[in-house]
């Protein structure tokens, strides 16, 4: 098969999950070319199936904003002819959907069949699909791909909620490779974090105000109370600087190192005891994933697409929007004791397995092979 993959190129889920996806695809022989403004952050490797297309965002002088969406659809129209592309397969609705959508009818008048299909990740229908300005876009890219799909069930009903859809809305977890995080542990980084042997609880995230870092900060403040422990705040965006104003308020700035954006996340995690996810809307919460299939229970917020992949009480716990007394309680009582923090890592990563790449490659390679 030969795949046309659009995603943000940025430190985000919606780009890690089109990476992998196509770079497995591209493991099992297909080829796969790479549509977006820069290469995405995990496209590091070399592969011979792997091609990546550069979407032109230089400005002209009468433009205020480049039209990003109309040069992306020329590139997607040009790599589709040259390069002989099946189908599209574009990752968060906006512009990506209504670029493959317009490409799809330019390359019709060619006399070409260009089938697209579109994968919703969160914010493109939580936040943006709230906003009036991408609404009747967004409703109608979503019932006119050639396939829909949703990282999680609360996503799909968050989309059948706040739009008029007529077009069927499959389901397919995002996922991970267990591979990649057998034999991480460094001993030498887990003593340079903590000399003192202290628990290390971690967070990471774009630091958006969705992701609520303050009430990680606020959760981490009242468990250092009880249990010297260290944060590990892994990320940047534009909540940062506020934060680290909080860190310095509640003095517990000594404690907290921010790591901005590292790539090496596996080795990071597997140090850390909890994973804190407190966010506001997570539609998945791929980061979670990444948490529990390094060892590390997650504490969160009881949003969205959470409770699809957390089981409360086994492998992390699940808490009221805001509540950071009730999210700290559960941190400490995970981090109570050697044994408990065993068991919680265990079921963590036992049940992370359900997640594996293995287990949801399958359910791609369906929908792609109904495509070509
Ligand atoms: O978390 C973000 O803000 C980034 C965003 C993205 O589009 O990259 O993440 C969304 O997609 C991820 C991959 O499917 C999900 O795991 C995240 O839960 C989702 N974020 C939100 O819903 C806030």
């Amino acid at each position: 098969m030969k795949i046309g993959v659009v995603c943000y190129p940025t430190y985000g889920g919606s780009g890690i999950v089109a990476t992998e996806l196509g770079k497995a695809f591209a493991d099992l022989g297909n080829e796969v070319h790479f549509i977006s403004y820069r290469q995405p952050v995990r496209l590091d490797v070399f592969c011979k199936n792997i091609f990546f297309h550069e979407v032109d965002v230089s400005d002209y002088p009468l433009f205020e904003h480049t039209p990003y969406e109309l040069t992306l659809t020329s590139k997607l129209v040009d790599v589709a002819i040259h390069e002989k592309l099946d189908f599209l397969h574009v990752h968060y609705a906006i512009p990506h959907a209504s670029a493959a959508y317009s490409a799809k009818q330019i390359l019709k008048s060619k006399g070409i069949d260009l089938p697209f299909i579109t994968t919703l990740h969160g914010t493109d229908i939580t936040l943006l699909g709230n906003n009036q300005s991408f609404k009747s876009v967004i409703e109608f890219v979503i019932n006119h791909s050639d396939v829909v799909t949703a990282v999680s069930n609360s996503l799909k009903q968050d989309t059948l909620d706040n739009f008029s859809i007529s077009n069927e809305i499959k389901v397919i977890p995002n996922f991970i490779d267990s591979n990649l995080y057998v034999n991480k542990f460094d001993e030498s980084f887990k003593n340079y974090i903590s000399p003192n042997n202290e628990r290390i609880l971690i967070h990471v995230s774009n630091f958006r105000k969705v992701k609520r870092v303050d009430d990680v900060i606020k959760v981490f403040s009242l468990v250092n109370k009880h249990v010297k422990s260290n944060l590990l705040l892994v990320g940047d965006g534009p909540e940062r600087v506020k934060m680290e104003a909080l860190c310095r308020a509640l003095k517990i700035e000594d404690s907290v190192k921010f790591l901005g954006k590292t790539k090496d996340i596996q080795t990071l995690m597997s140090v850390s005891d909890v994973f804190l996810l407190p966010s506001e809307k997570e539609s998945f919460g791929l980061v979670a994933l990444e948490a529990m299939a390094a060892g590390v229970p997650v504490i969160s917020s009881n949003v969205g697409g959470l409770p699809e992949v957390i089981i409360h009480s086994k492998t992390g716990f699940l808490s009221k929007l805001g509540d950071i007394e009730e999210m700290a309680k559960n941190t400490l009582n995970i981090l109570e004791n050697d044994q408990s923090i065993a068991t919680f890592s265990k079921n963590a990563l036992n049940h992370s397995k359900k997640f594996d790449i293995n287990q949801i490659l399958p359910l791609y390679k369906e929908i792609y092979n109904s495509l070509v």
